[in-house]
C-alpha cells in the first residue's frame, strides 16, 4: 500500500513531460517508445512499470526522466464514468496525446470517443495520430516511397508512388477524427519494423515524428533526439533491413546478374544512407559510389569459394548459400557507403584503400551476423 502511494506521488511530482500513448493492443505503442528512446524493443518491454492493471509507465532515462511514456489500451469501459479512472488520470497528466492506430484498422470508434472527450476537457492538448503498419496495405512488389512523402495534409491522398489501397484507408481513418473539437490532430504515417523483417528503412516516418514532436515539445525533442550515434542508427534502420530484404529475394548485385543498375535494392539502400548523412536523394550518388569502390568489387568477394561456385557452376538461386552471400554483399556495400558518405560529408579526401578494407571486413563479419539473425528469426 505504502509502495503504491509512493509510486503515485513520485509520478505526480515528476516534472518530465508525459506522453500519453493511446491505442489498441498490438497497435505499435511500444515500438514508438523504442524508437524515441533508442532502446531495444525488448528493453522497453522490460522497463515498463505497471501503474495499475491497464496502464504502464516508462521513464526515460529511468534515473532522471526527460520524458515519461504512459501506455494505455483503449479502456473503453471506463469512458467518462469515474473521475479516478485511469483514463481520467491519463487525461489529467498528459502533455501530449499520441493515438496509435494500425492504418488499416477502421474499427476505432472507442478510441476516437476517448480523444473526443479528452479534447472537450482539455481543448489545448496536442494530439498526434500515428498511423502504423503501412506495409500491410502494400502489394507484393511495393516498397516504401522514398523520400518520405507525407505531411499529414489532404495531399497525402495523392502522393506519387503510394499504393492506392494505402492512401484510401489512410484518408478514411483520418476522416473519423473530423468530429474532434479544437485543432485537428497531426497525422503521422509510420512503419516501424524489426530489421529482420527486411522492410527498409525500419524506422520509416521516424524523422517526421521527430519534426512534429519538435513543434509541440521542443525541449523534449532536443534532449532525446540524437541519443544514439548516427552510424548506429543507419546500421540498424537502413543497412540491416535492406540486407535482409536482398537475401530474401536473392537480389545479388553483381555484374553477372544484370549489372549494377540503379534499380537494385543495393542502390536504393546506398541512396538512403547518403540521404541520412545530409545528401539530397539522387541516383547519381550510387553511380559515384560504385565508381569509388572500383568496378568488379562484388566479384572480388575475396575470390571466395561461394562466389566462384555461383559464377562457375551456377548454383541455383534460392539456395541458402546464395541468400547468405547476398546478405553479406549488401551489408558490406552498406558499410562501405556509410564510410564513403561520412567522409564526404566531413569534407575529407577519400582513402580508397580504407574504403575497400571496410568493404572486405564487413563481408567477413556479415556471414556470422546472418547466421545469428536467421537463427533468431526461425
Ligand atoms: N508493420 C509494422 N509493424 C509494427 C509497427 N509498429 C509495431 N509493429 C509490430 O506490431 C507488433 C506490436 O507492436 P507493439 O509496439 O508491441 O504494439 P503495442 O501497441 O505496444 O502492443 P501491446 O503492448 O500488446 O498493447 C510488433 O510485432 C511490432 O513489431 C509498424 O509501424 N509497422
Ligand atoms: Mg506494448
Amino acid at each position: 500500500m505504502q509502495d503504491d502511494l509512493d509510486q503515485a506521488r513520485a509520478w505526480v511530482d515528476a516534472d518530465a513531460p508525459v506522453l500519453w500513448l493511446l491505442g489498441k493492443t498490438q497497435s505499435g505503442k511500444t515500438s514508438i517508445v523504442a524508437e524515441m528512446t533508442g532502446q531495444g524493443y525488448d528493453e522497453v518491454g522490460r522497463g515498463y512499470k505497471p501503474m495499475t492493471q491497464e496502464s504502464r509507465l516508462y521513464d526515460f532515462p529511468p534515473e532522471k526522466p526527460a520524458m515519461r511514456f504512459l501506455d494505455t489500451r483503449g479502456l473503453a469501459d471506463c469512458v467518462d464514468s469515474d473521475p479516478d479512472s485511469e483514463l481520467a488520470q491519463a487525461r489529467e497528466q498528459a502533455h501530449l496525446l499520441v493515438v496509435v492506430l494500425r492504418v488499416d484498422d477502421l474499427d476505432v470508434k472507442d478510441i476516437v470517443d476517448i480523444v473526443d472527450q479528452t479534447r472537450r476537457r482539455r481543448r489545448e492538448l496536442p494530439v498526434i495520430v500515428a498511423q502504423t503498419g503501412l506495409h500491410r496495405c502494400y502489394g507484393e512488389h511495393d516498397r516504401h516511397v522514398h523520400p518520405y512523402p507525407f505531411d499529414g495534409s489532404c495531399d497525402d491522398a495523392d502522393r506519387a508512388g503510394v499504393p492506392y489501397p494505402l492512401s484510401r484507408v489512410m484518408l478514411a481513418q483520418r476522416l473519423l477524427f473530423d468530429r474532434i473539437p479544437g485543432t485537428p490532430p497531426l497525422f503521422v504515417p509510420l512503419d516501424f519494423t524489426r530489421p529482420e523483417q527486411g522492410i527498409a528503412p525500419a524506422d520509416y516516418g521516424a524523422e517526421r515524428l521527430w519534426d512534429v514532436l519538435e513543434q509541440i515539445l521542443p525541449e523534449v525533442s532536443e534532449r532525446l533526439r540524437g541519443h544514439t550515434a548516427r552510424s548506429t542508427t543507419i546500421r540498424a534502420k537502413v543497412i540491416l533491413p535492406w540486407a535482409m530484404a536482398a537475401a530474401t529475394v536473392n537480389a545479388v548485385p553483381i555484374p553477372v546478374a544484370g549489372g549494377l543498375g540503379s534499380a537494385s535494392l543495393q542502390a536504393a539502400m546506398v541512396v538512403q544512407i547518403a540521404q541520412r548523412l545530409g545528401f539530397p536523394t539522387n541516383w547519381d550518388l550510387w553511380r559515384e559510389f560504385v565508381g569509388a569502390l572500383g568496378a568488379g568489387f562484388a566479384l572480388g568477394f575475396g575470390g571466395s569459394w561461394a562466389a566462384q561456385q555461383i559464377l562457375k557452376v551456377g548454383l541455383g538461386w534460392g539456395t541458402a548459400i546464395v541468400a547468405s552471400w547476398t546478405f553479406a554483399i549488401t551489408w558490406a556495400i552498406g558499410e562501405a557507403a556509410l564510410y564513403y558518405f561520412s567522409e564526404k560529408a566531413a569534407g575529407r579526401d577519400l582513402d580508397h584503400e580504407r574504403l575497400r578494407a571496410r568493404y572486405h571486413q564487413a563481408l567477413r563479419e556479415a556471414r556470422d551476423r546472418y547466421k545469428t539473425l536467421k537463427r533468431d528469426r526461425e
